[in-house]
């Protein structure tokens, strides 16, 4: 693994309605960040937060279904635009958010950079709505979906038209909360899913095992994208969505040593966490266990 790890903030909370995920860079920065990955001897950038703004509406336009489309595509071009800028200088992308909308940006950066960019999805939700079937109109629910080329096109068409990564490259793990026309699209795209009843049937390590072999044959690059509400709430309760039956702690921190060990991911981004819905900073302390473990953290 690349040991130049490159730290982006990215502080938008206006794709869901509730308040505080754009303390989450800060709040995990806060957790102990920097330190931690420093002493796993690695040289980090912390290149501070993108400016994104986050002026809110709660108005859901009736035409396409979407609560602040305009601002959500301006400040996905922006980090877009960033993280492209730190992935050229020769950095790991580590991308806090912010809501899941932010992985719009990150993955339109990242997919210039390969040909077929693997994504694993960790998450309670498939994100795989667009304004045609989101019970909601929030676009944190969408981001998979747009990455995949799939929504609006000020949404698809940032750093290039429609779709930039495969839905044979895509893994999602730890879903649970899936919509009716998400379902539709799982099916007709062949995304491969690992939901909760396939972790409790067949165990992490065999789910892991699974996931990296799939994605092995096919890629040649893998960002992680980590919900925090993929683990289960007793752990991460500071977040917005949080849905029950999800994976331990244990599970998880097994996860993403697994995903070290294989070598083969090449950005990550943390999600979802909102501080101010939290049990003192624990989910952001969590959310540093996590990231630890990914980069190569070990017991002992
Ligand atoms: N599927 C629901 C919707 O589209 C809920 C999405 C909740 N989203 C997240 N993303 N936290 O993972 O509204
Ligand atoms: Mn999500
Ligand atoms: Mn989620
Ligand atoms: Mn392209």
């Amino acid at each position: 693994m690349n040991s130049r790890i490159g730290i982006l903030g990215a502080p938008i909370t206006v794709a869901q309605p509730i308040d505080g995920v754009d303390l989450g860079p800060q709040s995990i920065r806060y957790a102990g960040l920097v330190d931690r990955l420093a002493d796993l001897n690695l040289a980090i950038s912390d290149y501070g937060d993108v400016p994104v703004t986050n002026e809110r509406s709660h108005h859901v336009d009736p035409k396409t279904n979407l609560r602040n489309l305009p601002i959500i595509a301006k400040n996905n071009q922006l980090i877009a635009d960033y993280v492209y800028d730190v992935k050229k200088k020769g950095d790991f992308p580590l991308v806090l958010g912010g809501d899941h909308s932010i992985a719009i940006g990150t993955i339109a950066a990242l997919h210039h950079f390969y040909k077929n960019l693997g994504v694993i999805w960790f998450d309670a939700h498939a994100d795989l709505n667009s304004g045609d079937t989101s019970p909601s109109g929030n676009i944190h629910g969408m981001s998979l979906a747009v990455s995949l080329g799939i929504g609006h096109d000020q949404l698809t068409d940032i750093h290039g038209k429609r779709a930039k990564i495969k839905p044979e490259n895509t893994v999602i793990i730890g879903a649970r909360s899936v919509d009716q026309g998400e379902r539709e699209l799982i099916q007709d795209l062949g995304i491969k899913v690992y939901t909760m009843h396939d972790l409790e049937k067949y165990g992490i390590t065999h789910v892991m095992e699974d996931a990296i072999g799939y994605l092995h044959e096919r890629v040649d690059g893998i960002h992680l994208s980590l919900d925090v509400d993929g683990i289960d709430p007793t752990y991460t309760p500071g977040t917005g969505t949080p849905v029950s039956g999800g994976p331990t702690y244990r599970e998880t921190h097994l996860a993403m040593s697994m995903l070290y060990d294989a070598q083969l991911l090449t950005s990550m981004e943390v999600v979802e966490v909102n501080p101010l819905l939290d049990q003192g900073n624990k989910t952001a302390e969590i959310a540093n266990d996590m990231i630890a473990a990914f980069f190569g953290e070990k017991y002992c």
